[in-house]
């Protein structure tokens, strides 16, 4: 840590102004580029900005000496010198003179008793706060954990490096307090020990290769980073279809040094499990969650992690899903499960995450009864109260399976007495694989937005997660996000923009998509207007075009999902047990799921939301063939016909990917060539691809129906 001294205000301006002549002559933007910093560039600042930031402190006060308050000012010294150029000095517990002065609430009460924010910070809230401290213009940075002034830092270093407007960043006015809406933000990672990532595609596991933690873990010390710089708090390191091997003594001891270079950056480590571990692993010759020697077993386990990792975070379970044993080998519910779970890890403090992703992947097709969208509620409603406190249900965000459109899931507002997090992909598996660009912050605005009505009573999406509408002590939000090795992280620069969405909506759901978008491109790609007005244009478009060129009206994904979850194969979804069917024939496409003919999957929504989707005056067009059977012909709202649409969609969303091209290429030189050049061959592609699915779907559309396109792009209109 720097100790020195003094360094005069002079000198601060004299070498912002060094920093301002190698700002004109060299922007870092046209510097060679891998996305490695992310959203975590620190530029040097432009003129204007640089000028804001003059009067700054050139001091900075550190008010304790924990890991974490440490980190805060590295960061905070590391970035301003990036910026600028200058050097800040660092006192500890002095107050004398001007100074960026940073540390908890607990500490600055220490130093100034008048000093507090309108709303008591709790959690990792943050106040960022100019105030004369014993006479000196001070810019107070406080946390409520240490954790909460590490995010202050973030905050800060976001809006210098944005350049915001002056009055945004002004010394004098500064006053802003920001607590998280959820307790729970946290990622998931898909990585199996042998590094590779089940629907990763940004290359091998930054945790794991060849079976064991890896030797290096510099990538993983920088994802954390850029976790806690978006306020996320967790991360899960395994794959949910977890190996067993994972609770070994000599991999939990390895496991410990993921832990080591997280713990400064205050993100808790966490383990997907395998509920049969007490029996392939363990030695025991049941997995029984009732049996004693079972419940026994997790105890010692999360002992011996414990003793290595004092804050692990806890476990993530997928069972009696997709092939994975779980609590039906023995009779046995979720709930007998995840609390034999959940009261090894109470007096450590840790949390199990169970997922409601458990249905029956071999249901029988010829039943029109038959429904996997009612799979988690009736799995985990009727338990509702029966799970213990530190038990969290992770529910996805759909009730099918992360569909390009998929209305909330019916759980979300079905459990009372029991914690609930919503579960995100933030990786894009059904949503084209990084390898199309699907922003989808709008997506995951309209499911956090949706008001479930519960009792008559506003009851959005983000409420009931965080706990708000039934007073549960915890929740929150769960993102799959599977970073790798690929220098930008996620294979794709453009979609970065998701994993930092992601973690802006679990701090703030309030916050506008726009707004989200405009802070990422800012700290991206720079503040050139027409490079932020260009990029976040067309990721704002990116998931509607996506959608329309291929699953409109909430028919699903018409993906491959046999395969690969990407091609165009509406076909593979019919006619097989796992249960994604449209029910598309030459009469008419969509499920019925309402309760008087269908599935009956509607009625499992408050009343006010059933009404909703169960009358066809009502439901969305975008909805419409996730609730209903229509006929081709079928008249949709916008006054089109259902067949009608699917062509016009398709072609119309096929020609605004090749827009996107057009777009891009206006940015030729203003920013750094390779980003340009990698993001052009990728949306080029993606214009190709997305003519692909356009004809892959309109002819399968066409084969089915009978009915050609009015426009005649489709199929031969016999009358002409
Ligand atoms: O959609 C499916 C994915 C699986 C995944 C599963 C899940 C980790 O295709 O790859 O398994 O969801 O969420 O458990």
């Amino acid at each position: 840590m720097k100790t020195t001294s003094s360094t005069s205000a002079t000198l601060w301006v004299e070498v912002w102004g060094a920093a301002l002549v190698c700002a004109l002559t060299f922007p870092r933007s046209l510097a060679a580029e891998t996305g490695a910093d992310a959203w975590l560039r620190y530029s040097k600042l432009n003129p204007q900005a640089a000028e804001v930031y003059r009067r700054f402190p050139d001091k900075v006060v550190l008010l304790g000496d924990s890991l974490l308050l440490q980190t805060a000012e590295q960061e905070l010294s590391r970035a301003v010198e990036q910026m600028s150029g200058r050097a800040l000095q660092v006192e500890r517990n002095s107050s004398a003179g001007k100074a960026i002065v940073l540390g908890t609430m607990k500490d600055l009460r220490a130093l100034s008793s008048r000093l507090h924010p309108p709303h008591e910070l709790s959690g990792d809230g943050y106040w960022l706060k100019s105030a004369k401290i014993h006479g000196a213009e001070c810019l107070i940075i406080a946390g409520g954990t240490d954790r909460g002034a590490l995010y202050g830092v973030f905050a800060l270093l976001s809006k210098i490096a944005r350049a915001e407007s002056p009055a945004a960043v002004d010394l004098a006015t500064m006053d802003e307090e920001q607590q998280p809406y959820a307790a729970v933000r946290w990622v998931n990672q898909w990585d199996n020990l042998d590094g590779r990532i089940e629907r990763g595609y940004g290359g091998p596991s930054i945790f794991f290769a060849d079976g064991k933690v890896r030797s290096d873990l510099t990538r993983a010390s920088q994802y954390a980073r850029l976790l806690a710089s978006i306020g996320i708090n967790g991360c899960t390191l395994n794959n949910v279809n977890a190996a067993p091997g994972i609770l070994e003594d000599g991999f939990i001891e390895q496991v410990s040094r993921i832990a080591d270079v997280f713990r400064p950056w205050g993100v808790e480590v966490s383990l997907s499990v395998d509920l049969s571990s007490p029996k392939v692993m363990g030695g025991l010759d049941t997995f029984d969650p009732l049996d004693s020697r079972v419940a026994e077993w997790w105890r010692k386990r999360a002992g011996a992690i414990y003793r290595r990792i004092p804050d692990f975070g806890g476990f993530v379970v997928k069972a009696d899903s997709e092939g994975r044993l779980g609590p039906s080998t023995y009779g046995r519910t979720p709930a007998d499960a995840a609390n034999v779970i959940a009261r090894a890890l109470q007096p450590h403090h840790g949390v199990v995450f169970y997922r409601a992703f458990v249905y029956n992947h071999h249901l029988d097709w010829h039943d029109l009864k038959n429904d996997r969208a009612k799979a988690a509620y009736d799995n985990f409603h009727p338990l509702d109260g029966a799970f213990d406190d530190n038990v969290i249900i992770q529910i996805k965000n759909g009730p099918i399976d992360f569909q390009v459109r998929e209305p909330v899931s019916p759980l979300l507002a079905g459990l009372r007495r029991t914690n609930e997090a919503i579960e995100l992909q933030i990786t894009q598996e059904y949503t084209g694989q990084q390898r199309h660009l699907c922003f989808l912050v709008p997506m995951w605005k309209e499911v956090l937005d949706f008001d479930m009505r519960v009792d008559a009573h506003a009851a959005p999406v983000k409420d009931l997660v965080e706990g708000r509408v039934f007073r549960r002590p915890t929740g929150g939000l769960v993102g799959v996000a599977n970073v790798g090795m690929a220098a930008n992280w996620m294979g794709s620069p453009l979609a970065m923009a998701n994993l930092y969405g992601f973690g802006r909506l679990a701090w703030d759901p309030d916050l506008r998509g726009e707004k989200i978008i405009d802070e990422w491109t800012r700290l991206t790609f720079g503040s050139n207007p027409l490079v932020v007005k260009t990029i976040t244009a067309i990721e704002l478009r990116s998931w509607q075009v996506y959608e329309s060129y291929t699953g409109p009206l909430g028919a699903g994904t018409l993906t491959n999902i046999l395969g690969n979850h990407y091609d165009p194969g509406p076909e593979s979804s019919e006619e097989n047990g796992w249960g994604q069917w449209h029910r598309a024939d030459h009469q008419g496409i969509g499920m019925d799921r309402t309760v008087e003919t269908g599935t009956g999957y509607i009625g499992q929504y408050p009343p006010e939301v059933q009404k909703l989707y169960a009358s066809l005056a009502r439901c969305p067009d975008e909805l419409l063939l996730f609730f209903h059977h229509v006929p081709y012909s079928y008249g949709l709202h916008s006054g089109k016909t259902v067949i009608q649409h699917v062509y016009d969609s398709h072609y119309d969303g096929a020609d605004q990917a090749r827009d996107f091209t057009a777009q891009w290429k206006a940015l030729a030189g203003h920013i750094d060539d390779e980003r340009y050049r990698d993001i052009l061959a990728r949306l080029e592609y993606q214009a190709g691809e997305a003519v692909v699915w356009r004809d892959a779907i309109c002819n399968w559309a066409f084969r089915l129906s009978g009915i050609p396109d009015e426009k005649g792009r489709v199929g031969i209109d016999p009358a002409k």
